[in-house]
């Protein structure tokens, strides 16, 4: 009770400019948050339990594995400026984890992981693009929560990375990785809205009794812009984010990630429209089959050797159902036997696409939540039977 009333005493000022084409006047009200206000509302998000009518979107008549079957290409909702996860390429193409993900769901469902169209979305509006069947998928650095899951009528697949908030500043300007959230008291911080980002922030503010100024653009590179001018002290968003971005920092420009314990948990991974189990399963097992076969050493340079039958050495039961051999289960889920042999041939299993993603800006599976389960992570799948 003292810590609320504590808490009630502190100010929480949200400045939001620049997102969801709401006024400049009603975005620079500065709001004064009570304690027992849970949830800072900044205008322009739609990251909100109740912005939605909740519960009634499916994808109206045939599921989406048949309009993507038909269509013959499979539309990915991505960031496209998201560093490492999801990059536009000057050919429309994207690069990174997420887009990845995108083609191993058209490996699986297509046979061929370059039948992706990628639609580059913010955080803004990523939700309704997917409710609207103007995507068949959102691999976006997208957080599963519960009111996204349950009110605004998503299914999330499994989390491919498991990341957490935190904060970005100068060293020079007295910034460490020892670093603490009450530190940010009296900063500018940046980001980027219809984010869980934001709410965290405000809320975690709150908790410490810290008085911030928070102010959300529409993506996350423009916060990165207002960081590097110095109109913005602090950037915050998934820590992976922030790694990613600090691998593009000057030389003389020394930034510092914190605190060390994130402030948040930010389960990322596929979203889909709720309602569509058999595209709901398809999604789940593509990133269950590239989580299979990395527990089981079969990479896309070894994949083609699996022995299907049991007449050679080396013959793997469970793996042998997962690439289309006996007892596979592929085409009960409307898909080729092969589907995920596909998907590691083509794309690769879960440590190569993350290797070859995150490794080069700093993001590394040891020792995090994103090492194997039987290394002390929690990267996990139920079996393959
Ligand atoms: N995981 C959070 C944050 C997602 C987010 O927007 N992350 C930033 C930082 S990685 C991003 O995608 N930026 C790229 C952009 O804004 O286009 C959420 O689901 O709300």
């Amino acid at each position: 009770m003292i810590k609320r009333l504590a808490v009630l005493l502190a100010v929480l000022a949200i400045v939001a400019t620049a997102c969801g084409g709401t006024s400049e006047t009603e975005d620079t009200t500065a709001t004064t948050v009570a304690a027992d206000d849970t949830t800072a509302t900044t205008a322009g998000s739609t990251d909100t339990a109740d912005d939605d009518g909740g519960g009634d979107v499916g994808q109206g008549g045939e599921g989406t594995l048949a309009t993507v079957l038909a269509r013959g290409k499979l539309i990915c909702g991505v960031s496209g400026t998201a560093v490492a996860f999801s990059e536009t390429q000057p050919d429309g193409s994207a690069t990174g984890f997420d887009a990845d993900y995108c083609r191993a769901v058209a490996a699986a469902v297509l046979g061929d992981a370059n039948a992706v169209e990628f639609r580059a979305l913010t955080a803004a509006e990523r939700f309704e693009a997917l409710k609207n069947n103007e995507i068949d998928v959102l691999i976006r650095n997208t957080t599963w929560t519960q009111s996204r899951d349950t009110d605004i009528g998503l299914d999330f697949a499994p989390t491919t990375f498991y990341d957490g908030q935190q904060i970005m500043g100068r060293r020079d300007k007295g910034f460490t990785e020892d670093s603490t959230l009450a530190d940010v008291d009296g900063a500018i911080l940046c980001t980027n809205a219809g984010t869980t980002t934001e709410k965290n922030i405000s809320e975690g503010a709150q908790i410490v009794g810290a008085t911030i100024t928070l102010e959300t653009v529409e993506t996350f590179p423009e916060a990165m812009e207002k960081f590097k001018a110095g109109t913005c002290d602090l950037v915050t968003t998934d820590g992976s984010g922030l790694i990613g971005n600090k691998a593009t920092q000057d030389a003389n420009d020394e930034w510092v990630v914190f605190p060390r314990a994130p402030i948040s948990k930010e389960p990322l991974g596929p979203v889909v429209r709720q309602n569509d189990s058999q595209w709901f399963d398809i999604n789940r097992w593509v990133v269950f089959a590239t989580i299979i076969a990395d527990e089981n050493g079969v990479t896309s340079a070894n994949a083609a050797d699996q022995p299907l039958v049991d007449t050679e050495d080396g013959y793997r039961p469970e793996i042998a159902r997962l690439f289309g051999g006996e007892g596979e289960l592929q085409t009960k889920m409307g898909l080729n036997a092969d589907a995920f042999l596909q998907v590691i041939l083509q794309v690769g299993n879960y440590d190569e696409i993350f290797t070859r993603n995150l490794n080069p800006v700093g993001l590394f599976r040891e020792g995090t939540f994103n090492a194997p389960f039987n290394e002390g992570g929690m990267i996990f799948a139920p079996p393959a039977r």
